[in-house]
């Protein structure tokens, strides 16, 4: 009896001191606002066990610290899922005005970042929740990141059979699947490169040295140990010294300047190379700072670049200096552009003149031709005319890199427009796009709502072939109805993104077929509304026989949602000249930009197509 009152009492007191906490910590956050800070900003850190994670809160500590108007509270999970499940709470009943997370489990934390953002702002940096529920995300693009680690072991190794250890971070985290599947994917290509072991580091360098210790007691075959961040491969080399093995190679990944940092180790020759993984603090706090002061439009992700440091580049990244720049100079910017295709085109066009003109920008616009070799006679006359940045719309994904060789030669830096290349990034500089393959996930994920498990057979109208859209779209799409054995897509058809193609594809399909699919899937809005006009013309009527399906969100496609003709349509943005202006300047003044700027889309269906077709500037 005695013990259950004490354990009362114990409990009785706790919920007290959580309170009085809460309340203080209220008081703390409101005192502070009433002390010329106009913002606090919550920061939910995943642990301070790794460096980069240290160095992440230290990059935001250092940017904040710029800003009389925000104070940034601080919570460490360190490495516990439920923790930061807590911590969250906490700052949010505290009262924060914005949350930063970065995340320890993505798959558990999502419901809970979602919840949050339904009531403020929320940046996650580096490793993406799944979905779309945050307002900004900040992070690598870790595959690229391992098929970069998997080159350079192909280079290390030549021709020779060579064996690798891979050490991966935690396992299943968002990092090391895409890493691991990048890094995979280039070793794949080498038939004498072969991974003959893959070690769990959990991020830390001595639980990396105690494994790879028993690892090469047992095999010393060993080549190139590839460590998913630098500080487990510290870990690796410690062991191979220990061992004495000093002829195995070690790579890293993150590429952190200060002591013990990947920029430290490969100029020490500890490290054969490494590849930056920069943290966004810096970007999360500038672009936080643009969210509550509601300033334009805000991407909806940025993908930072990452750059290969080995011991002949270390000296020249480590000591670059940002060049002074005659910011007054105007500059002038070429564009390459094929004759338009679409409405998007037309759109997309209108708002990089406008941006070029509000921005005080040169523009130089060339527009004629229909194939990539078209575009790349623009580009060479853009580079022969010397003008200082060129951008343009890749036709098609791959054949880029002799060209982007020239302008890079030339010191003129490309951004890529809306589609994107398969060319190494070191021969561009940025790409202002979107994400085409969750535009696919999207298209089929409204589909799967509406039929659920009705039998559905698709004609899928896709874009011109080869390029990222096309690639992209059919990707998203497929991936989501491949587990949804109702669900057929009886053929694919290129339309090429025009009006009169989409037609054509759909009068041949229904002169041949009849109506054997009740759905057609087109990836642009062009496309759509060209089928439903065959649609019509065949004796057929649109949204009640065949469902009609539309990406990019153009006024049309909006005006024939509510005739009750199109079913929906994904948005896809064109109007990316501001991205583009801004992107160019910032280039020419020296500052560092993002490999990847992607823009945040919408769906428009019969419930909300009708308010916002004012709206609408395409
Ligand atoms: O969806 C389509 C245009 O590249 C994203 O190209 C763009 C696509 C857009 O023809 O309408």
């Amino acid at each position: 009896m005695i013990k259950q009152l004490k354990n009362k009492r114990i409990y009785i007191s706790l919920i007290i001191l959580i309170i009085v906490i809460s309340a203080m910590t209220i008081k703390l956050i409101t005192t502070q606002k009433s002390e010329g800070v106009e913002f606090v900003i919550g920061m939910s850190q995943a642990n301070l066990t790794e460096p980069w994670r240290i160095a992440m809160n230290q990059e935001i500590i250092e940017e904040a610290r710029k800003y009389k108007n925000i104070k940034i509270v601080y919570k460490d999970a360190g490495g516990d899922t439920y923790k930061q499940s807590k911590d969250i709470n906490e700052l949010v009943s505290d009262g924060v005005d914005l949350l930063i997370v970065s995340i320890n489990d993505s798959e558990k934390l999502t419901p809970l970042v979602s919840q949050v953002y339904k009531s403020m702002p929320v940046i996650v940096l580096d490793r993406a929740v799944e979905g779309y529920d945050y307002s900004l995300y900040i992070g690598p693009d870790n595959e690229t990141i391992g098929n970069k680690a998997g080159q350079l072991v192909a280079d290390l190794i030549g021709e020779k059979q060579g064996n690798i250890i891979e050490v991966q971070g935690v396992l299943n985290s968002s990092p090391v699947i895409a890493r691991s599947r990048g890094f995979k994917e280039v070793l794949n290509s080498h038939t004498n490169l072969k991974v003959s072991r893959t070690l769990v580091g959990e991020w830390q360098r001595d639980e990396t040295e105690d494994k790879i210790t028993e690892a090469l007691k047992e095999d010393n075959k060993i080549d190139v140990i590839f460590a998913h961040n630098d500080y487990m491969a510290l870990g690796a080399y410690k062991a191979i010294k220990k061992l004495g093995m000093e002829n195995i190679k070690v790579i890293g990944v993150d590429g952190l300047s200060g002591e013990g940092g990947g920029i430290e180790l490969v100029s020490k020759g500890i490290l054969e190379g490494t590849f930056t993984c920069k943290t966004g603090g810096k970007e999360a706090i500038n672009y936080a700072l643009d969210i509550l002061n509601k300033k334009g439009e805000i991407p909806k992700k940025i993908i930072l670049r990452s750059d290969k440091i080995t011991l002949d580049t270390v000296y020249e990244y480590s000591n670059k200096k940002s060049k002074i720049v005659d910011t007054s100079k105007k500059i002038a910017l070429g564009y390459a552009q094929l004759i338009t295709e679409s409405k998007w085109r037309d759109a997309n066009a209108k708002s990089i003149k406008k941006a070029a003109k509000q921005q005080g920008v040169d523009l130089v616009f060339l527009e004629s031709g229909t194939t990539q070799e078209d575009q790349i006679k623009l580009i060479r006359e853009l580079i022969k005319r010397k003008v200082d940045v060129i951008s343009f719309s890749p036709f098609v994904t791959s054949g880029w890199d002799d060209v982007l060789r020239e302008a890079k030669n030339a010191g003129i830096p490309v951004i890529l427009s809306d589609r994107s290349v398969d060319s190494d990034d070191s021969l561009w500089t940025s790409n202002i796009c979107s994400d085409f393959y969750e535009e696919g996930k999207r298209a089929s994920r409204v589909l799967i709502q509406h039929f659920g498990k009705a039998k559905v057979n698709i004609l899928e109208i896709e874009g011109n072939l080869g390029s990222t859209p096309t690639i992209g779209r059919e990707a998203g799409f497929n991936e989501s109805i491949s587990n949804q054995d109702n669900y057929k897509i009886i053929e694919t058809v290129t339309g090429n993104f025009t009006f009169d193609g989409g037609k054509l594809v759909m009068k041949n399909f229904l002169k041949i077929n009849g109506n054997k699919v009740n759905v057609v899937y087109a990836q642009n809005d062009d496309m759509a509304l060209g089928a439903i006009e065959a649609i019509k013309e065949y004796g057929l009527i649109p949204g009640k026989d065949i469902i009609v399906l539309g990406i990019d969100g153009t006024k049309e496609a909006l005006r024939s949602i509510n005739k009750g003709e199109m079913f929906c349509t994904i948005e896809c943005s064109p109007l990316l000249g501001p991205k583009i202006i801004n992107t160019a300047k910032q280039v020419i003044a020296g500052i560092e930009v993002p490999l990847a700027i992607v823009n945040p889309e919408e769906i428009f269906t019969g419930d909300n197509s009708a308010k916002e077709i004012k709206n609408r500037q395409y």
